[in-house]
This record gives C-alpha cells, structure tokens and sequence, in this order.
C-alpha cells in the first residue's frame, strides 16, 4: 500500500488533516486504533476558535458546526459569589463557536467516509519506519494481517499516549513538563443551561466551569483532588458541590438532574520539542496538552494541522519551506497557548501550597481583571486564539 502522507490517528487532528489534504489532491491514509464509535464516544473539548471555526469551513465541515453551533460574544468569570463579564467581540471584534468535539469529529468521519477517504480502525502494532530517510513506511496489523505503507511523510496525530513521540530518539526529543495536584471533574446532563454564556468560578472550595452543548446538554465541571474517583461522587453530591462555588444567583436558578456521563480528567501542562524529526511531523496531542481551563487542547491541535497542512501543499508544489519552518512556526503558537492555559489554571484553581497570600493574589487579579479594559483584552484576544 502507498499514499503520500500517512497518518497516525483517527481523531480530531488526524481526521482535519487528512480531509484538508484530500481538498488539495493530496492522497492520504489514517490508521485508528480504536473503533470510530469509541472514538466518538469520548467526550472533550467544547469551545472552538474562530481560527478553528474557518479552518473546519475551509476543509468543508462547517455547515452542521454553523447550523447547530452556539456562537459566544463573552464569557462571564466569577469570584467572592460574584460575576462578571469579558466582551470577547467588542474588545477583538472575534467571538468564540460552542461546538464539542465530538460533533466535530462526527463530522469530519462523515467526509471523509463521503468521499472514500481511507481511514483504516481498529488496527495494532503501528509502527514507523525509516522516518529518518527519504523513505519512510509504517508497519500496522489489521485483522490479523501485518500490513506496510510506504509514504512520503508520516503526521503522528496519535495523541498523548501514542507511539509517533516515542519514535523520536531520546537525544533528539527534549519534553517540558507540569503536573497540576487537581483533577476536574466533568459531567454531561440533559438539562438547560444554567447561563447562556460560559462561567469560570474562582473560589476558596475550589474551581467550577458552567459550560454546554446545546440548549438541553449542560457541560459542568468541579476541581477536585487527584484522589477522587467518579464512584465518591453521587449526582446530589456534585450538584450540591457546584452550587456551593457558582455565585447565588447562577446557584439558585440552575436546573439539575441525573448526569449521563461522569468522569475526571487530570490536569497537566505538556510541550515536546521538536515537532518533526526527518519525515515524521507531531500533530495535536502527541506534541503538547494544556490544561482545558482556557479550552485551548483542541483548537491548539488544529492550528498545528493549518501549519502542516499548508507546509505539506507547498511541498508538493515544490518548495519545502513550510516543512521545514512547521516544528518552528507550531511551537511558537503552542507556548503562547501553554502559557494563557497555564495561566488561568493558576488564576481561578485552589492549590494544596497555597496560603492567604496566594488566595489574595487570585481576587486581586480577578478584581483588576474586572475594572481593566486592558486586562480584560489581553484575556480576550487569548481566549478567542491568538493569529495563526
Ligand atoms: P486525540 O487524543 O483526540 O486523538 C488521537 C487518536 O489517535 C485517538 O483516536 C487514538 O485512539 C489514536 N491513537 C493513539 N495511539 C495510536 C496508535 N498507536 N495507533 C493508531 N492510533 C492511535 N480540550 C479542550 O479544548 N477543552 C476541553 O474541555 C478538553 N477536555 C478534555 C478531556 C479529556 C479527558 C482529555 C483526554 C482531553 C481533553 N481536551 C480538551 C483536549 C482534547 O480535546 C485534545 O486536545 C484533542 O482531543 C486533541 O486531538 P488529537 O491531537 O487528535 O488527539
Ligand atoms: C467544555 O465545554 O467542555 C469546556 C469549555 C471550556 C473549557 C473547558 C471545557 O475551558
């Protein structure tokens, strides 16, 4: 088997590339190791940037995003039982798309089965070969059968915990690294809700997220400690939770009811450098994860794709700049995202070290941030993302 450029990894990142690449005529395989119904099944990110918005049009996804998304002006942040307003759109002139992830990778699964494009599931043993030479080709077990695909490039969009960062030689790969002592807890619920807009709440019981998905799905999120398992929280406890940290007024008009999904993510902020090494080229999750307090995971995958997929078309047109510029030109993006995430983590999360000092520091940022146009726009032309 042959393509052009293989990809590892049939989530978000993998699946935009490989339907941007096809618009171009750029023939491409994904290999997934999971079935698309599980990979459909995690529940993730929920706000998109404008960037990612138009990224998702270009590639010829956008009209389900357009018609069933919730475009967002601003978000309110909370503290001391008191909220306020960031007015994304009249401080950048740019607003924010409530979508999940979910439904974007619904969609891009529908393209590219809409146009025959060859994402291969449930395969094991994908391995790189030769991602140092002019020739490398990956090796992968489908259904028992040890196949090979010989390709002029390889875009590890395996995430995390996949194997295309393992591939880099320990001498070459240099990984940067910080492990938050929390966790979120998240739940889904078919209830309306509580705002129309976001809410980040900041308090001394611990951080709180009121989010979406649609005008009957609530996205609701509590910190708590790495200790936690979903089973130590019935519903009455996380909803009693959440209300203690939300202020009174969201607290007493929200509706509650029994959560469809429960789970707790860990918190840590992650970067990998390089992002190429010869012919392979690091895409999404496989490079970096930043904490979702400032809903940068997805949207920082996707500007990694916008750099890879236009470096790879201007290859095959004959010139390699953009190749060889994609670690440079993705890392610089990445950092500045790293640090807005890692930034809001510490602004509105209580940490175990923390002592009057620090919870002073938090109100009197979140009290300047309340009176500063200055202060607030800075937030604000992060949180919708920053240039390409
Ligand atoms: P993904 O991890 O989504 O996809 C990688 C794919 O590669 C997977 O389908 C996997 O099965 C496959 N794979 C792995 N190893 C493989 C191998 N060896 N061979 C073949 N395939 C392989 N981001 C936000 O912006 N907001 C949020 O609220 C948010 N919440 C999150 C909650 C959780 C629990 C997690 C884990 C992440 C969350 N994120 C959030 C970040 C998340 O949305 C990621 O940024 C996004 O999924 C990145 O997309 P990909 O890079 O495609 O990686
Ligand atoms: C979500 O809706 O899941 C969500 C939204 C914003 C965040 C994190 C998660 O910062």
């Amino acid at each position: 088997m042959r393509c052009q450029v293989a990809i590892i990894g049939g989530g978000p990142s993998g699946l935009l590339l490989s339907q941007l690449l096809h618009k171009a005529g750029i023939d491409t395989v994904v290999l997934e190791r999971r079935s698309k119904e599980y990979v459909l099944s995690r529940i993730r990110a929920g706000v998109l940037e404008w960037g990612s918005v138009e990224l998702l049009r270009e590639a010829g996804v956008g009209a389900r995003m357009d018609a069933e998304g919730f475009p967002h002006d601003g978000t309110y942040l909370a503290c001391r039982n008191r909220g306020f307003r960031i007015d994304f759109s009249k401080l950048t002139g740019k607003k924010v798309m409530v979508y999940g992830q979910t439904e974007v990778t619904q969609d891009l699964y529908a393209a590219r089965e809409a146009e025959d494009g060859r994402v291969i599931t449930e395969v094991d043993g994908v391995t790189i070969h030769g991602a140092d030479s002019d020739a490398p080709y990956v090796t992968f077990v489908k259904d028992g059968q040890e196949q090979r695909l010989d390709c002029d490039y390889v875009a590890g969009c395996d995430g995390f915990h996949g194997v295309s960062r393992k591939t880099i030689p320990d001498n070459v790969l240099k990984e940067y690294e910080r492990v938050y002592p929390f966790g979120w807890l998240g739940v889904l619920s078919e209830t309306p809700p509580v705002s129309h807009e976001l809410i980040y709440a900041q308090n001394r019981r611990g951080f709180a997220l009121c989010s979406m998905r649609n005008a009957n799905l609530s996205r609701y999120y509590v910190q708590c400690p790495l200790t936690d398992k979903v089973d130590d929280w019935t519903d009455q406890a996380f909803w009693d939770e959440l209300k203690r940290r939300i202020p009174e007024e969201a607290a007493d008009s929200i509706i509650t009811g029994p959560t469809i999904e429960k789970s707790i993510a860990p918190l840590r902020s992650f970067v990998a450098e390089p992002m190429r090494w010869g012919r392979l080229f690091l895409v999404g999750d496989a490079a970096h994860i930043v904490p979702p307090t400032g809903a940068k995971g997805l949207n920082l995958a996707f500007s990694d794709v916008h750099y890879l997929y236009n470096g790879l078309v201007q290859f095959y047109q004959g010139d390699d700049e953009g190749v060889q510029k994609y670690s440079e030109r993705a890392l610089a993006r990445v950092w500045k995202s790293e640090r807005f995430s890692w930034s809001m983590t510490t602004l509105l999360h209580n940490f175990p070290e923390h002592t009057g000092f620090e919870m002073h520091m938090q109100e009197a940022e979140l009290d300047y941030l309340e009176h500063s146009v200055a202060a607030q726009t800075s937030l604000a032309e992060n949180y919708i993302g920053l240039p390409y």
